[in-house]
């Protein structure tokens, strides 16, 4: 096993990795940013591109197939991957957002934790613009409590967060350059603060999982595979997108979220 791996599974994540050149990162932050200003009068479309990405906006795809992104991942789940989701999280400059401390898999309804996360800058990630904080080897015991706080300025959809401390000095900054990805477990803690910086703070989230993982539901949810095999069959598979916001993708998607609901929003008390 090499060091960077043995890394990974003490620490639970491992960063900072060259995945795109400076020129793909300047390139799809402008195709990022073209398409939130096309949609920018069609706001629910928009959440719904950067909630679901590389379903709806080929390029994503075409970062969650690269051998740069893949290569360590197979490293870590072996040759057959599915991606469960994608997202970006955006923060803009200056303004009160943040991501409270969290354990990923708490609400994603998945029977094992095969699974990991490439977070790709396509801008500063820093102190000052609210970079990720790991907390090392908090991947190696349980899911632990969490609460809902549905705080507006809270990224996650329902507030959640550790119902334990987490002392803030034995965390990790994740700090990235445009086009430099990290690698973070399912279980491990982590969270971000707000963006003080003068520019946006964006990351390219994917969720990235193995064939034989399943849903603790009866339905299955929609996956895309994007290396090896599936011999499972425990999702329904995906392909790339039919193009920017097509109307087809657009509405299995919808059926898609309307299933992960069950799970994502389980015992929510407003
Ligand atoms: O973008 C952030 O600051 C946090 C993202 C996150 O929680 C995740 O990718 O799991």
């Amino acid at each position: 096993m090499n060091d960077w791996l043995r890394n990974y599974e003490s620490n639970g994540y491992h960063f900072p990795l060259p995945v795109l050149t400076e020129a793909q990162a300047v390139r799809y932050r402008a195709e990022l940013e073209s398409m939130e200003a096309c949609y920018q009068d069609k706001p629910e479309l928009r959440k719904l591109a950067i909630g679901q990405s590389n379903s709806l906006i080929p390029f994503v795809d075409e970062i969650c197939r690269s051998d740069a992104v893949l290569n360590p991942v197979k490293e870590i789940l072996g040759p057959n991957i599915l991606v469960w989701n994608s997202s970006f999280f955006i923060k803009e400059p200056h303004t009160t957002d943040f991501i409270s401390w969290h354990q990923d898999l708490t609400y994603w309804g998945l029977t094992d934790s095969h699974e990991v996360t490439a977070w790709i800058a396509l801008s500063e990630a820093s102190i000052q613009s609210g970079c990720m904080k790991f907390v090392p080897g908090s991947h190696l015991g349980d899911i632990v409590e969490h609460k809902d706080t549905f705080e507006s300025n809270n990224l996650l959809s329902r507030g959640q967060e550790l119902a334990v401390e987490v002392d803030e000095d034995e965390a990790i900054a994740v700090i990235l350059k445009p086009g430099e990805m990290s690698l973070h477990h399912g279980k491990v803690f982590h969270g971000s603060h707000c963006n003080q910086s003068d520019d946006r703070r964006i990351g390219l989230a994917i969720r990235y999982i193995t064939p034989d993982m399943k849903q603790t539901i009866d339905s299955k949810t929609d996956a895309t595979l994007v290396a090896g095999v599936d011999e499972y069959n425990n999702f329904n598979l995906q392909g790339t997108p039919r193009g920017l916001l097509n109307a087809d993708d657009i509405e299995a998607v919808k059926r898609n979220i309307a299933i992960k609901e069950e799970f994502l929003m389980a015992g929510v008390r407003r």
